[in-house]
C-alpha cells in the first residue's frame, strides 16, 4: 500500500466493469500542462458554485471548455453552447486535452469518439459529489472520460440502481477514468474530499470530464 503511494507509475489499471476501467498515472506526463490550461481558461470563464434544480449550492465548482458545456440551476441540468456568466462561447477545448482523452478511450476499444465537452471540477476539503448517473448527453454510445489532478479522492463505482452500494476507489493525480458501453449509466460519485497539501495543486482536487453530448 505505501509502494502503491509512492510509486504512481506502478500502480495497476483497475477493472472496474464491461467497458470501464481506472488508467492508473495515464495523465501524469501531461498533468502540469493540463493544469496550465486550467489556469489560463478559468480566467476567461471563471470557477461557480452552481445550483441544483432543487436550489442547492454545490459544493464543487465548475467550468466547462469545448462546443458545449454542462450547467445546472432552477430549470435542471443541461447543455449550453454559451457560458450564462460571461454571456461568451466556453473556451476552446486544447488539442492537448482532446488528445488525452481520445487516447484513454482507444484503450478501452472505444475508438472514434470524439468529446465535444469537458467540465473541469475542483474540488476543495468538504466538497462532493452525490452518487448520480451522466445522463444529459445525447450520445450514450461514447464514454465518459475522467482525468483526476490534485488531491486524492475517493470514487464510488455504483451499479444501474442507486440502491446499489458502491465499490470505493482512490483515484491519484493523473490517473484517468473511462466508463462506456454497457457501463456508461453507472452511478458514480465522489466521497468528501479530505484536507491535504498537494505539491502541484495545494489544498484542491481538480477533474477534467469529458463527454460527447451531442
Ligand atoms: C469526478 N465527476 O470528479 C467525477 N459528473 O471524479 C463526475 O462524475 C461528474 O463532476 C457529472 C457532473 C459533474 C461531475
Ligand atoms: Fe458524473
Amino acid at each position: 500500500m505505501m509502494q502503491a503511494d509512492l510509486f504512481a507509475n506502478e500502480r495497476r489499471d483497475v477493472e472496474l466493469g464491461p467497458g470501464a476501467a481506472i488508467l492508473s498515472g495515464f495523465a501524469l506526463d501531461v498533468a502540469d500542462a493540463l493544469m496550465t490550461h486550467v489556469e489560463r481558461m478559468s480566467a476567461l470563464s471563471p470557477f461557480r458554485h452552481m445550483e441544483t434544480r432543487g436550489g442547492k449550492v454545490m459544493s464543487v465548482a465548475m467550468f466547462n471548455c469545448g462546443a458545449w458545456g454542462w450547467v445546472s440551476d432552477r430549470s435542471g441540468y443541461r447543455y449550453e453552447a454559451i457560458d450564462p456568466e460571461t454571456g461568451t462561447p466556453w473556451p476552446e477545448l486544447p488539442p492537448l486535452f482532446l488528445d488525452l482523452a481520445k487516447r484513454a478511450a482507444d484503450i478501452l476499444g472505444f475508438d472514434g469518439a470524439v468529446p465535444d465537452a469537458c467540465l473541469v471540477n475542483r474540488y476543495v476539503a468538504g466538497s462532493r459529489l452525490s452518487l448520480h448517473q451522466d445522463r444529459n448527453e445525447r450520445d450514450r454510445e461514447a464514454p465518459i472520460i475522467s482525468v483526476s489532478l490534485g488531491l486524492t479522492a475517493t470514487f464510488l463505482w455504483g451499479g444501474h440502481q442507486r440502491s446499489d452500494r458502491p465499490a470505493r476507489h482512490r483515484l491519484f493525480h493523473g490517473d484517468v477514468v473511462v466508463w462506456g458501453g454497457p457501463s456508461r449509466m453507472v452511478y458514480h460519485g465522489v466521497d468528501e474530499l479530505k484536507g491535504a497539501d498537494h505539491p502541484v495543486t495545494g489544498a484542491m482536487r481538480y477533474n477534467l470530464t469529458f463527454r460527447k453530448a451531442r
